[in-house]
């Protein structure tokens, strides 16, 4: 909880699934000494993450913002128009993200490439850009990219949602490297099968095509992937955990998953 204390943390995509989870523990890690800044798109859902958290933790702080991380041109002002305390940020997580659709190459919507790598591609790079100069003044800061079994084992179907993950992982590596004489850190998080909003996304609300997914598996919670982020985080300022590739039991890579039924 020390190395957590009053750290001011940027989530994307804290609306829900695996951005939501990381909010809450890091209130629970931090016993609620921490700032968070909560985005998404979906504003109301972040209001009551915030309320929620906020009577379980009196001391939290937490200031919630609309943020389209599409939206390139509101990146900046989003970031200059902060509250004092909250402009000096630690940790960013890098996690708002979805896949669109699962059709094959030739049939994809035009919106569905687009929405992919606009979100998945252009808007954690704008982010990452518009944050780095903070870090950099302070020589300090984390860069958590959530990236996806997904960017290390394309499957079909996956064409365009498989490569704006290795994509992450490419520019998560590169910065790593270009960061190398400093004291800040990059840190990918690569989930396998969790269950969140991500296949109901992917499926348009079809919530039959969404079940069928996790039917006879059981998946992730968001919760375990918010625990990978967090221990990360929290190591000593030497350590980095570079990587982290997260399966629940029955998965041992994007197609090789055991169904019981
Ligand atoms: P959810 O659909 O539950 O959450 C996705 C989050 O991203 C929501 O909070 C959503 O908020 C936000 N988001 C979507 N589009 C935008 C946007 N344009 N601007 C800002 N925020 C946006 O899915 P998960 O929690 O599962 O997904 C989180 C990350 O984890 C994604 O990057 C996903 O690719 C990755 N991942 C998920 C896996 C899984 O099996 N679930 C496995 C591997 C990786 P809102 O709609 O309110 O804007
Ligand atoms: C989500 C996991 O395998 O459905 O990133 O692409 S997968």
């Amino acid at each position: 909880a020390e190395r957590l204390a009053n750290k001011i943390i940027l989530i994307t995509g804290a609306s829900s699934g695996i951005g939501e989870a990381t909010a809450r523990e890091f209130a629970e890690a931090s016993n609620g000494k921490i700032k968070l800044i909560l985005t998404a798109r979906r504003f109301d859902r972040l209001t009551s993450l915030s309320e929620s958290l906020i009577k379980q933790y009196p001391d939290i702080k937490i200031h919630s913002a609309k943020l389209d991380v599409t939206v390139k041109e509101s990146i900046k002002p989003f970031l200059s128009s902060l509250p004092h305390e909250f402009a000096d940020i630690d940790v960013l997580i890098n996690n708002a993200g979805k896949a669109l659709g699962k059709a094959n190459v030739g049939s994809i919507e035009d919106e569905d490439i687009d929405g992919m790598f606009q979100t998945n591609v252009l808007g954690l790079i704008h982010i990452t850009q518009a944050v780095l100069p903070i870090f950099k003044a302070k020589d300090s800061g984390d860069i958590v990219n959530i990236g996806s079994i997904a960017g290390r084992d394309p499957y079909p179907g996956g064409a365009i949602y498989c490569a704006t993950k290795s994509a992450v992982k490419f520019f998560s590596h590169s910065l790593r490297k270009e960061l190398i004489n400093t004291k800040i850190r990059v840190l990918e998080v690569d989930p396998g099968a969790v269950l969140t909003e991500f296949s109901l996304v992917r499926f348009k609300g079809d919530s039959d095509a969404a079940d069928a997914v996790y039917k006879g598996t059981q998946p992730l919670g968001p919760e375990d992937i918010a625990e990978s982020i967090v221990f990360g985080v929290s190591r000593r300022q030497n350590t980095v955990i570079a990587e982290t590739l997260v399966f629940p039991q029955h998965q041992a890579s994007a197609s090789h998953v055991y169904k019981s039924s």
